[in-house]
């Protein structure tokens, strides 16, 4: 009995003895979501990233991505990433905005005026305050992506004036402020994950949804909804970021290669975006997309005021950071 006992706690600590090293070890094998294809700017931004941080840390650090939303919808993923049971995700900043206030200030239709203003000021003050919003609330900031511009696509007709939306069902992401954002023009708002839209399109379940020319060609809605009018009513960044009980994990000198890599990541992908914006434009033209232009935006831009007046008045103390973004050139 004693020599049984004594083996079986042999056993058990060279159990634990084995286990221990390969805990810290697993602790480093970090998971990653994400919802794009795999030749999207994002994956491969978001692939260099992984391997950058791999070189780097000489192997102490490496993680799978797993791209194509396998890991599920993107509000639940931004969930399980502040809770660590993901480790980093490349996340549009329009569903993070339900959980992190700072977040929305930049899904307000029309708040920038271009794709390089954007940049400058999220690389700026505006990308400051919001990166602090997001990691009170356990997400760390790696990079700012690129999204370019969201238009609204349909399957009925051209979009010119936001009267054309009126009665159309359009889907849009997860968060009240795009459903306002819908009826304020008198549209039906159906926020839909993004998954169900090709489907929800092709059976007429919904009229029409809005994004940017790379995920409306990567997904193939151009197939089932044929007109694109470029309202470019949003602008809304995106962000590499990690979980922060993951990143409190890491030494200093990891955290410092993490950063790094995120923010070359970010240079890359902004690259590579400009050329999908394009390669993307032209395959949906091919592909029988009837394009127009939006001669006059203001009556759109008009149309978000009631947006706006929501959205402060339940938000007073980000009003700052709406009047910094709104006012700057
Ligand atoms: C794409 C974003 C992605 C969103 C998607 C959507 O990159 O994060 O999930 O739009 O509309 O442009 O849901």
């Amino acid at each position: 009995m004693f020599v049984l006992r004594t083996n079986f706690f042999k056993a058990l600590t060279l159990a634990v003895g084995l286990a221990l090293p390969v805990a810290s070890a697993s602790a480093a094998e970090l998971r990653g979501w994400n919802i794009h294809v795999e030749d999207y700017p994002v994956s491969i931004g978001m692939e260099s990233f992984m391997k950058e941080v791999t070189e780097k840390t000489g192997g102490e650090i490496t993680g799978k991505i797993f791209h194509n939303g396998v890991l599920g919808s993107q509000p639940d993923a931004i969930e399980q990433t502040r809770l660590g049971v993901i480790d980093f995700g490349e996340f549009n900043l329009g569903p993070m905005g339900q959980s992190i206030p700072e977040a929305n200030v930049v899904s307000l239709p029309f708040i920038f005026k271009s794709i390089p203003q954007m940049y400058r000021l999220m690389d700026g003050e505006a990308g400051e305050a919001i990166g602090k919003g997001m990691e009170a609330k356990g997400l760390v900031p790696l990079g700012w992506y690129d999204a370019g511009a969201r238009s609204f696509y349909n399957s009925i007709k051209p979009i010119n004036t936001p009267d054309d939306i009126k009665g159309m069902k359009v889907r849009v992401m997860s968060n009240d402020l795009f459903v306002g954002m819908v009826e304020s023009m008198g549209g039906n708002a159906t926020p839909m994950a993004f998954a169900e839209v090709f489907q929800s399109l092709k059976t007429n379940v919904i009229d029409g949804a809005e994004n940017n020319p790379p995920s409306y060609e990567s997904t193939s809605h151009y197939e089932v909804a044929k007109y694109y009018s470029l309202t470019e009513h949003l602008i809304i960044p995106e962000c590499l970021c990690m979980s922060k009980k993951t990143w409190d994990k890491l030494t200093p000198e990891q955290q410092a290669i993490v950063k790094e890599a995120g923010r070359n990541s970010a240079e890359l992908q902004r690259k590579l975006w400009a050329e999908r914006e394009k390669a993307s434009m032209e395959k949906v033209i091919a592909g029988g997309v009837t394009v127009n232009e939006i001669a006059d935006k203001k009556p759109f831009q008009d149309a978000m005021e009631p947006v706006y007046e929501a959205f402060l008045a339940e938000n007073p103390d980000l009003a700052d950071l709406v009047n910094l973004i709104r006012n700057a050139d």
